[in-house]
């Protein structure tokens, strides 16, 4: 997630954590995959919403459907850890 967001952003640690809790607008600490869609439509990201699905799957490595800030902070998916 976080290269994803480098990319589309090219923003600091602190700014991530701002990106995270504006896309978080019901403040509950996770992110849903609608939440998500809405943050990156609404800074112009224009990639299919089938290849946000995957990178939200790749982010969620609790597989529980929300992304938390630390799953958020956690990469691309390639480093996940138990
Ligand atoms: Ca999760």
């Amino acid at each position: 997630m976080r290269r994803l967001l480098e990319r589309l952003t090219m923003a600091s640690r602190e700014d991530y954590e701002k990106f995270f809790r504006e896309a978080d607008v019901d403040n509950s600490g996770t992110l849903t995959f609608e939440e998500l869609l809405t943050i990156l439509r609404r800074n112009g990201y224009k990639q299919s919403e089938n290849d946000l699905k995957r990178i939200f799957r790749i982010t969620d490595t609790s597989g529980d459907g929300l992304i938390s800030l630390d799953e958020y902070n956690g990469g691309d998916g390639t480093a996940a850890s138990n």
